[in-house]
């Protein structure tokens, strides 16, 4: 059986991190895309080298003609600029739709059955972008937040009540911006909901509302203290777990910006709930139930994604 092909489209820290964790997973070869080809071909080499020393066959290569990826089964997009210290991620939009409709042209020229995984900032926009500008079915194309946002949540959680990360699930709806809703109410420690846990005396409100506020600033906490560029291992995981569902046809169950026909009351809108990944791209979207809190919060989020899509229609459209 041939091995999958993985196109990464940018290669810088993201991008490079991608191409580490698919090989160290074995699951395909991989093409590394950056208009700086060298820049590419170096990293896939080097990454490659490492084949021998951990036990994984993979072929690697990097370029910057679009044409290698043709075929490709995943295309992770990671091109376009990194926040800076003091920026929002919806800063970026001017920088980046333009970035993603010329890579949204060569998945459409070179791999119009991919399934893209966008993880390019202001993100809920920019899927919106690639997937207008590729054409592809709006089941195969994906923005990565949620894992990552859940991710911080979870490990945030994990430290809190002093207990495994492998053990805390967590839950966050809504677009990756300031706005996201971490929620508490379907967020666990082996299954005991955190209202619970606050209940049995485990943590307090106010503690639970300070770890719900480092979240929705996971990202910015990390800018600031990189000074230069913003999180790359955490984002970079979190692509992989969904291009794994994907490859492997797991189904798992993963918050994702995905394409809403009205579930939540939301259409036409690319937004981040949770959705069943398996081999047919996002085969089912999870629709909660939510309260009029959390309703409240979702519905405010899904309005400044709007904004940004209408400002990305403006630059792109
Ligand atoms: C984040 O760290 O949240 C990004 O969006 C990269």
């Amino acid at each position: 059986m041939a091995r999958n092909k993985i196109a990464l489209i940018g290669a810088g820290n993201i991008g490079g991190t991608l191409a580490h964790l698919i090989g160290l997973k074995e699951l395909g070869d991989v093409v590394l895309f950056d208009i700086f080809g060298g820049v590419a071909a170096g990293k896939a080499l080097d990454i490659m080298q490492s084949g021998p020393v951990d036990g994984f066959d993979a072929n690697m290569v990097g370029t910057s003609d679009y044409a290698a990826i043709a075929g490709s089964d995943v295309v992770i997009v990671t091109a376009g600029f990194p926040r800076t210290p003091g920026m929002s991620r919806d800063d970026l939009i001017g920088k980046n739709a333009g970035v993603i409709a010329q890579v949204a042209e060569g998945i459409r020229t070179h791999c119009p059955d991919a399934f893209v995984i966008v993880i390019t900032n202001p993100l809920d926009a920019m899927v919106w972008v690639m997937r207008e500008k590729s054409g592809l079915p709006h089941h195969k194309v994906v923005g990565m937040a949620g894992v990552l946002d859940s991710a911080r949540f979870r490990l945030f959680l994990a430290q809190e009540f002093n207990v495994s990360v492998e053990d805390v699930t967590a839950f966050v709806l809504g677009g990756h911006g300031d706005t996201m809703v971490p929620l508490t109410r379907y967020s666990t420690v082996a299954g005991i909901p955190v209202p619970d846990l606050v209940k049995m005396g485990w943590t307090t409100q106010a503690k639970v509302d300070a770890i719900v506020q480092r979240t929705a600033n996971g990202g910015g906490e990390i800018v600031k203290l990189l000074e230069k560029g913003s999180a790359f291992y955490a984002p970079a995981a979190s692509a992989i777990a969904m291009a794994e569902s994907y490859l492997k046809d797991k189904k798992r169950v993963l918050p994702c910006a995905a394409w809403l026909t009205g579930q939540y009351g939301i259409r036409d809108l690319y937004v981040g709930v949770p959705v069943v990944i398996g081999a047919g791209g996002v085969e089912r979207i999870v629709e909660i139930r939510l309260d009029a809190a959390e309703k409240a919060a979702f519905e405010k989020s899904c309005a400044a994604v709007r904004e940004l899509v209408e400002a990305a229609k403006r630059l792109v459209g």
